[in-house]
C-alpha cells in the first residue's frame, strides 16, 4: 500500500521572543510521526505572506494563533489526508489552493510553513533518509557559511543601534565545524572586551551582544578588534557581514543609519556604505536600501555591486513575482536572495525562488526569522538548496545555536562528500570567490 498522509494536527506554542506560534504534526500511514512550528519576523518586508493573529487583546496580546491552529485542523487537513507526502510540491500546492486572498491571508502562512516542513519531515523519515537528502537528493553536499551575529540592533534590540546585524563570517575555514569554533572563540572574546569596557554583555533577539554604542564604526572595531584578539585575521579568515535592514530607519525618503547625527537621503546613504565598505572588509550587505527604494538600490549596485554582496530580503520576500523585478529584462541591483520559508509560506515555493536566484547567476542565503524557535530545518534547505550562505543569528541561544549544530551533523553525515566552500560561496562577486581560488 502506498503511503499517505493520514493525519495533521494544528497545535498553538511559543517562539522564542516569546510570542505564540503555530506548531504542526503530520502522520502518515505507515505510523511516522513528525512536528514542525512556524518562526515570526519583526522587521518584516511589505510583500510577505500573511502571518494569521486572532488580535484578540485578552489572550497573547493579541497575538494568539488559535485560528491559524484552527485552519490546520480543519481546512489544512481535509485535503492533505490521503495525500502521498513523498510529492512535497503537490501537497505544497493543495495547500495554497485553498486560499483565496493571493497572500495566504485565510490560512495564514505561519499554518503552511509549519506543515509543510513536518510534511517532508515525515516523508524523509518514512523513507530513512535525512531532511536535506528529501530536500536535495543525492547531490547535496555543500555546507552553507554562516554569518554569524555578534551585535544586535533596531528591531532586534533596544540598544541605540540602527543597523539591524553585525555579523561576522568565516569565510577561511577549512570546514563548517572549524569555522562555528573561530565564531564561538571570537564571541567570547567580545564578551571580554565588552565588560573590560563597562558594556553589558545582555543579548537581543537574535543572541548578538545589544549595548549602546555611539556609532557603526564603533561597532565594527569591538567586531575587529575581537577577531584580532582571539587570534585570527580580519579580512583573510573572517570578514563582516552587515543586514541594516534599512526599511526600519527610512523616513521622509531619509535614512536614518547612526545612532545620532543627521539622517541621509538615498545617495548620501550609498556614500557612507560605501565608505565602510573603504575601510572595513564587509563582504556582504542585505537590504542596505529600503525596500521600496529601488533608485537608491540601482545606485548601491552600480557602486557595490562588483566589489561585495547586495543581498535582497525586504525587497523579494523569497517571491519569484518580486524576485523577476531584478532579473533580465529589468536592471539588476541585487546579486543574492534571502530565503526565508515564512515569508513565501511553503517549502517549495521558498526552494524554487532560491532555484531560480541560483538560474540568474545570483548566490542565496538562508535565513532565520527573529522569533525562531528550536526546529532547525532552514539548515537542511540551504543544504538542499546548496546555498552559499546561512544566516542563524549569534551563536548564543539554542534557538540559534540548533541550526549550527544541525549542520554540525550534516557535515559529519556527508563525511568526505562534505563540502565548505569559504570564499568560493561568493559566486555572484568575481573578485571575491577568486580569493578562495587562489588559496
Ligand atoms: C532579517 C530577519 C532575520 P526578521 O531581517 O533578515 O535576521 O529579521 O525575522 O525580524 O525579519
Ligand atoms: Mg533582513
Amino acid at each position: 500500500m502506498d503511503v499517505v498522509i493520514s493525519k495533521v494536527v494544528g497545535m498553538e506554542g511559543i517562539d522564542s521572543r516569546p510570542n505564540p506560534t503555530t506548531m504542526a504534526m503530520v502522520e502518515l500511514s505507515d505510523g511516522t510521526k513528525e512536528y514542525a512550528i512556524s518562526p515570526s519576523g519583526a522587521s518584516t518586508g511589505e510583500g510577505e505572506q500573511h502571518e494569521k493573529r486572532d488580535g484578540d487583546r485578552a489572550r497573547y496580546r493579541g497575538k494568539g494563533v488559535l485560528g491559524a491552529v484552527e485552519a490546520i485542523n480543519t481546512r489544512i487537513a481535509k485535503v492533505l489526508i490521503g495525500m502521498s507526502p513523498f510529492d512535497l510540491m503537490a501537497v505544497d500546492g493543495a495547500m495554497c489552493a485553498i486560499d483565496t486572498s493571493g497572500n495566504l491571508g485565510e490560512i495564514g502562512a505561519n499554518s503552511t510553513t509549519a506543515v509543510s516542513y513536518a510534511v517532508a519531515r515525515a516523508a524523509a523519515r518514512s523513507r530513512g533518509q535525512e531532511l536535506f537528502e528529501f530536500l536535495g537528493g543525492p547531490t547535496a553536499c555543500r555546507l552553507p557559511v554562516p554569518f554569524c551575529k555578534f551585535f544586535d540592533g533596531g528591531m532586534h534590540a533596544g540598544n541605540s543601534l540602527r543597523i539591524q546585524e553585525f555579523m561576522w563570517a568565516p569565510v577561511g575555514a577549512p570546514t563548517f565545524a572549524e569555522a562555528v569554533r573561530w565564531l564561538v572563540e571570537c564571541f567570547h572574546t567580545l564578551a571580554d572586551l565588552l565588560k573590560k569596557e563597562g558594556h553589558p554583555t545582555t543579548v537581543g533577539d537574535e543572541g548578538g551582544f545589544a549595548p549602546n554604542l555611539e556609532s557603526n564604526r564603533e561597532a565594527l572595531d569591538f567586531g575587529a578588534q575581537a577577531v584580532e584578539k582571539a587570534g585570527y585575521t580580519l579580512g583573510e579568515q573572517i570578514c563582516f557581514v552587515l543586514d541594516t535592514a534599512a526599511s526600519t530607519f527610512f523616513e521622509g525618503g531619509q535614512y536614518a543609519i547612526e545612532p545620532s547625527g543627521d539622517p541621509l537621503d538615498g545617495a548620501g546613504l550609498v556614500n557612507y556604505l560605501e565608505d565602510l565598505v573603504d575601510k572595513y572588509p564587509i563582504f556582504s550587505i542585505e537590504d542596505g536600501a529600503a525596500e521600496g527604494d529601488l533608485d537608491t538600490w540601482q545606485m548601491m549596485h552600480n557602486h557595490l555591486g562588483n566589489r561585495i554582496q547586495l543581498v535582497g530580503d525586504d525587497v523579494f520576500c523569497t517571491n519569484r513575482r518580486l524576485l523577476a523585478q531584478n532579473l533580465p529584462p529589468n536592471n539588476r541591483f541585487a546579486n543574492c536572495l534571502l530565503v526565508k520559508t515564512n515569508q513565501i509560506g511553503t517549502v517549495t515555493r521558498a526552494k524554487r525562488a532560491g532555484e531560480m536566484a541560483h538560474a540568474h547567476g545570483m548566490t542565496t542565503c538562508v535565513s532565520q526569522r527573529s522569533g525562531d524557535t528550536e526546529g532547525a530545518e532552514y539548515a537542511d534547505l540551504a543544504v538542499a538548496l546548496g546555498s552559499g550562505f546561512i544566516k542563524p543569528g549569534s551563536v548564543a541561544r539554542s534557538d540559534r545555536g540548533a541550526k549550527y549544530n544541525r549542520l554540525f551533523w550534516i557535515e559529519r553525515l556527508l563525511g568526505k562528500r562534505a563540502v565548505y566552500p569559504g570564499w568560493q560561496a561568493f559566486t555572484s562577486v568575481p573578485t571575491l570567490y577568486a580569493k578562495g581560488v587562489a588559496t
